[in-house]
């Protein structure tokens, strides 16, 4: 080879080497049925506010540079007494995954930036199986190495990755790093202000998934846009892509039947039954349903209900339902911090159940897998979001396809949970016109991924004298209209005057309230005219529930909030200390007085629509 042939060929695999690695584009559907082993636990960490396990002297990032290597990600260990290594995971101290850092350890409750984890695990890869590493959520970038090789990045605090790790994982010790990062940036999702705070770290669960070399990736099992009696969707393999048989059984509804794949791998599914009993809160009935191949099988617990708009109705299984709603964080508050497993979802979906709900606003960006799928089986319809909110930056391209690429990965993790009824693609987005031009093109994605559900997003309204207006043009792309107000904490300044209030609204749709609310200390009582005071947050929602009554189209409510939760914001020292007190029960688990007052609003609606 001459010279110059050589010289193009390294710069070749050194610019195919430096190429961005990123998470796969779609994550094995239900993965935990394909858990090889759990790597949830202690991980060993290292704060890094320079980021000198990343760049070298020169701000180069060592894991593209021509070796790949000198990061932290290496994991060396001193072998001689003389060598010079300044960093030593052995010896740092641990954090538990999942769970934020800022909740761990005092000293990490305000930081933003990067911190390293590192966990090593044994495993015996087996000969013919596909290995992944999966992870539930990590705020906000990631960059994953196994065994000293980068194996991506993942950008987004919500949402779940994965990284087919098969030709790099070895029997024995496996070292597996991440780089967290939560630091904000104006032009991501969520941009730099939120009203949460900004947990960093891997909030959810870890796992080695293992799979055959030929498997089943992607499901979708729901009843068809209005229609009760027919099961369709698709089924997706990944490997080899000749026709194959798939075989699906629901035994508990009768069904035994087959269907072929196609030269991508994918087998339509329509299924006739009329044997079904259909998922409601009432009656949240999952069934067992099994997916196989000759290569394959996995089993997953699925509902099935339709779910429409009629005029100024919402329909569950053809019948009008009041959605008696109340929005809820990702955050425990008694620990604070992001729920770290099944137990605190539980906890706040009974505490929704005690307030008399049927629904819940899981607010303001995907929750974990498991909220949802406990809402399955509890019986909690769910509206789920992703973290558009407030003011993005609506021009930047890069923003819209990560905010696009969030919502495709909801959509496609909570697919098949019958409980999902509403995907929400923002929350209080100023108008304007390339606002109007991003959200548009968010709400047509959400509806060509999946017409099964409805779609919608939290809007504002304006006023004029005793007139609440809401006509954001948005509006038009939506299949509900719904909005937040905060008459009584944030305007209207009697609350015995909310009754006066009338609302003019643009759109011919169901109307639900997406918040509405205001603080209270929990065990600060005063007259109800006393800001901050038990009574105050009482009379608020005494008045709003008359407010409201003037609402004809009126199908549901999710009040501000079920809990207390952390936002640095919130800064008066006697009655916040970082603490939104909007919720109805506080950060110590204490239900206040609102919470009776709509729980009584709720007992009365549920007799209107038993
Ligand atoms: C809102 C936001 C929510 C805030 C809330 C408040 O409109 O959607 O994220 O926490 O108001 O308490 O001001």
């Amino acid at each position: 080879m001459n010279p110059s042939m050589k010289y193009a060929l390294l710069l070749f695999c050194f610019a195919a080497s430096i190429r961005p690695l990123t998470a796969q584009d779609s994550i094995v559907q239900n993965v935990t049925a394909r858990r090889e082993l759990n790597l949830d636990g202690r991980w060993n960490y290292m704060v890094d506010p320079y980021e000198t396990g990343y760049y070298d002297y020169r701000h180069q990032p060592y894991d593209q540079s021509p070796s790949g290597k000198g990061g932290y990600y290496d994991d060396r260990k001193q072998t001689d007494k003389s060598q010079l290594i300044e960093y030593d995971f052995d010896r740092s101290p641990t954090l538990k995954v999942p769970g934020d850092w800022n909740s761990q350890d005092e000293k990490l409750l305000y930081y933003e930036g990067t911190i390293w984890y590192r966990r090593v695990f044994q495993t015996t890869p087996q000969p013919g199986r596909r290995y992944f590493i999966y992870f539930g959520a990590v705020n906000y970038e990631a960059h994953v190495y196994l065994n000293g090789k980068k194996l991506g990045m993942h950008k987004g605090g919500f949402t779940p990755f994965q990284f087919e790790v098969t030709s790099l994982l070895k029997a024995g010790d496996n070292t597996l790093v991440v780089k967290a990062d939560n630091t904000r940036h104006q032009d991501e999702i969520p941009t730099v202000n939120t009203d949460w705070w900004n947990y960093g770290g891997i909030t959810r669960d870890v796992c080695l998934a293992s799979t055959p070399e030929t498997f089943i990736s992607d499901y979708q099992l729901q009843l068809k846009k209005d229609d009760p009696h027919t099961i369709e969707g698709y089924v997706q393999l990944a490997g080899q892509h000749s026709p194959q048989t798939v075989t699906i059984d629901i035994p508990e509804a009768g069904i035994h039947t087959t269907t072929t794949t196609d030269g991508g791998g994918r087998a339509p599914v329509a299924i006739m039954t009329k044997k079904l009993a259909y998922w409601s809160p009432e009656h949240p009935k999952l069934y067992a349903v099994s997916l196989s191949t000759a290569t394959d099988t996995t089993v997953d617990r699925i509902g099935f209900r339709t779910i429409r708009v009629q005029g100024k109705d919402i329909l569950l299984n053809g019948k009008p339902v009041f959605l008696r709603g109340i929005c809820i964080h990702d955050e425990n508050p008694l620990i604070p911090g992001r729920l770290r497993g099944e137990g605190d979802c539980r906890m706040l979906l009974t505490w929704a159940k005690q307030l008399g709900c049927n629904y819940v606003r899981l607010a303001h960006y995907p929750h974990n897998e498991a909220m949802i799928r406990l809402a399955d089986e509890m019986g909690l319809m769910v509206w789920a979001e992703v973290p558009v909110y407030w003011t993005i930056s609506w021009t930047n391209p890069d923003t819209y396809a990560n905010a696009q690429k969030q919502l495709s990965d909801l959509i496609n993790r909570d697919r098949n949970r019958a409980a999902v009824i509403i995907w929400s693609i923002g929350n209080e987005t100023p108008l304007s016109a390339p606002r109007l031009d991003f959200m548009s093109r968010l709400a047509a994605h959400a509806h060509q991924l999946d017409n099964t559900r409805l779609v919608s997003a939290a809007l504002e309204v304006h006023r004029q004298g005793n007139e609440v207006i809401v006509d954001d043009p948005l509006g038009e792309k939506l299949d509900l209209v719904s909005f937040n107000e905060y008459a009584g904490w944030y305007w209207g300044d009697k609350l015995a005057d909310l009754p006066n209030y009338h609302f003019t609204i643009k759109y011919d749709r169901p109307v639900i309230i997406t918040e509405l609310g205001g603080d209270a200390l929990a065990g600060f009582h005063a007259d109800p005219d006393t800001r901050w005071s038990e009574e105050y947050q009482e009379a608020l929602y005494a008045n709003q529930v008359k407010m409201l009554s003037g609402i004809t189209a009126l199908r549901g409510i999710t009040p501000w909030i079920l809990v207390d939760f952390r936002s640095p914001r919130r800064q008066h020292p006697v009655y916040q200390n970082f603490w939104n007190r909007k919720g109805l029960i506080s950060e110590q688990g204490v239900k206040k007085r609102a919470f009776y007052t709509l729980k009584n609003f709720y007992d009365t609606i549920a007799k209107k629509y038993p």
